[in-house]
């Protein structure tokens, strides 16, 4: 009795403490599928270990989903003798992020700063041919030790010359490039640096990462000419980080730095914004309210720029609390560069973070618009099943498709809706960065129609997609668009390499695309019983005809999916042949395939 009594009262002895139900900022970012990360100390330099911190620790898990270590990674802190390694630090982190599903990117691989002593007096006498064996060593220790783990690396760091010129590619003096250096010249040492790193973990991304190339200028056009050579000559380089390290007074001006952004994009590289903080003047630490107003207005304003490009795919800050940054003893005067204070309150920069990722409209493009059988773009037609990628915002993670309280398949899943000429359209599931609709069946007749994407009420632009009569493709099993069909028996058990179809069964087809429905089709509508498609159907097997005992809506299923019921020709010996059906003359996708026996 008593300790029955006890333990209906242990509820509220030891109630937990509940956090108040806030939007953080990890939630918003994975909304947009951006990574959002900050720096982040793990005992180096004989500095305490900020991990074992609890607030610092919660509110870095809390608000992030990318970790990177301020200087754990060094070449100090992490090879502090010639042949001895400290993964200490390292170590944390990758275990960080690993319990906190947080994403990990490395810095740095080759610096002229942070070096051990052992080094530095090793460059003075050593020749290039003995440091590009301790680079190459350092760098296959290093990237090996966390392959897997680091998906992107800063392979290098600051090795363009703050006076580099837009002529030529002006880099600083150091150990590696030219003191001794490792006897390669020009920017062929960088290259050598991304080509080890690459062989260490082919599967890492790859960058170079500066400061200062915010805006256009000398020093941008330095870096940008070295990494269009690289890709234009094939080396493994994936990106270019943009530290950001900046004040609230204007730099990087907003039309600048989109065309620095666009000028990378253009190369088929990525851009990470690596090192984001924004110094204020301080008394005593304290910044104004109106300097913390400007802060916010410019944490806003470089994520939006972010968040309107889509190669930008990462926005880290260097440090998030204002109890721990390199500001205040760098730069006298200035401090309270970050989005947390002192105390791990957010200052005003977290809600203008939040409010950014919610209200920047996603972008659509035409050709992320796609039948979701094939993924072929182009025209839509009536009633198919597409999907929409790119649409850079939505639920983290996947939501299928339910029916509303009439019955029909619902136009607004986890608050993504997409509209056809302002009118929403069933969905068949959404995820950040993809969306499945069918097209209503009202676009009929139109030469085009406007799409849109919308999330928790923000709208994309419009885009403008061609209407046909027909768009047909047949699902693949896998979903990949080809390979063996989504074909099944009369008995509904999938068609498979392993249990092929024998020559004249009857097999059932699921396809999309295939227009309108005689009598009309209720956009959405759960297919009640058979129907007839209004354009003219013909199928083939191995190229022979097959002759269709049913094509029309798939009953139980919502309108947009076509059936189709085929006979196996009876003159296919055993094989696996290509399946094609046409729909008003127009062709599904090659590719997609039966096994007969
Ligand atoms: O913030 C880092 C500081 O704690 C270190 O003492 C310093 C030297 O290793 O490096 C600082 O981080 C720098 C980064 O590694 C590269 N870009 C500039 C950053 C600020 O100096």
């Amino acid at each position: 009795m008593r300790a029955k009594r006890l333990l209906l009262l242990l509820p509220l002895i030891a109630a937990p403490f509940v956090l108040p139900a806030q939007t953080t900022l990890r939630q918003v970012a994975d909304q947009r599928r951006l990574l959002l990360g900050s720096a982040a100390q793990a005992g180096e330099f004989g500095g305490a270990n900020l991990l074992a911190e609890v607030p610092y620790a919660t509110t870095l898990s809390t608000h992030f989903n990318l970790l990177e270590g301020e200087n754990a990674m060094k070449w100090s802190p992490i090879h502090p003798d010639p042949t001895r390694y400290n993964f200490t630090g390292a170590d944390r982190l990758a275990a960080f992020a690993r319990e906190q599903k947080m994403k990990l990117r490395g810095h740095t691989l080759l610096w002229h700063s942070s070096n051990p002593t052992w080094l530095s007096d090793q460059a003075k006498t050593a020749t290039p041919q003995a440091m590009a064996a301790t680079l190459k060593q350092h760098i296959d220790t290093v990237v090996g030790r966390y392959k897997g783990q680091i998906f992107a690396w800063d392979v290098v760091n600051e090795a363009v010359s703050d006076t580099a010129t837009a002529n030529g590619t002006l880099l600083r003096d150091s150990i590696w490039n030219n003191q001794p250096g490792i006897g390669l010249a020009g920017t062929a040492y960088i290259e050598q640096a991304f080509r080890w790193a690459h062989e260490a973990d082919p599967d890492a991304l790859l960058f170079y990462n500066d400061y200062s190339i915010e805006g256009p200028g000398g020093k941008f056009s330095a870096v940008l000419n070295m990494v269009r050579d690289f890709v234009a000559r094939g080396v493994p380089i994936h990106g270019v980080g943009f530290q950001m390290h900046v004040t609230s007074s204007g730099y990087p001006d907003s039309a600048g730095l989109r065309q620095n952004f666009q000028a990378i994009a253009a190369l088929g590289l990525q851009i990470h914004i690596t090192e984001m903080d924004v110094r204020l003047p301080v008394t005593n630490g304290v910044a104004s309210e109106a300097n913390l107003a400007a802060q916010a207005a410019t944490y806003s304003r470089i994520l939006t720029i972010c968040l309107q490009t889509p190669a930008c795919t990462a926005l880290q800050t260097w440090g998030f609390t204002d109890k721990y940054s390199w500001i205040p003893g760098f730069f006298t005067g200035f401090g309270a560069a970050l989005p947390f204070d002192v105390l791990y309150q957010p200052k005003p920069a977290v809600a203008a973070m939040i409010n950014t990722f919610q209200s920047v409209a996603p972008t659509l493009s035409s050709n992320g618009i796609v039948n979701a059988a094939s993924y072929r773009g182009g025209a839509v037609a009536p009633g198919e099943l597409i999907t929409i990628f790119g649409a850079t915002y939505g639920p983290a993670t996947i939501v299928g498709a339910a029916l509303d309280s009439n019955g029909l398949v619902s136009s607004n899943l986890a608050s993504t809706r997409v509209l056809f000429d302002g009118v929403a359209a069933p969905l068949i599931y959404s995820l950040t960065g993809q969306v499945s609709a069918v097209v209503p069946y009202e676009v009929a007749g139109r030469q085009q129609t406007s799409v849109e994407y919308e999330f928790n009420g923000v709208r994309s632009a419009p885009v403008q997609v061609n209407v046909v009569a027909t768009a047909p493709a047949i699902f693949a099993a896998d979903a990949t668009g080809s390979g063996p069909g989504l074909i099944l028996t009369p008995g509904y058990t999938v068609i498979t390499t392993a249990d092929p179809a024998p020559v004249g069964s009857v097999v059932i087809v699921l396809a999309t695309g295939a227009g309108s429905v005689v009598g009309g089709a209720k956009t959405g509508g759960i297919a009640q019983g058979i129907g007839q498609q209004s354009a003219a159907i013909t199928a083939t097997i191995g190229g022979m005809n097959a002759d269709i005992a049913y094509a029309g809506p798939a009953p139980g299923l919502v309108n947009g999916v076509l059936q189709v019921n085929l006979t196996v020709p009876k003159a296919l010996s055993a094989g696996i042949y290509p399946v094609v059906i046409t729909v008003g003359g127009v062709r599904t996708q090659d590719g997609v395939t039966i096994a007969v026996r």
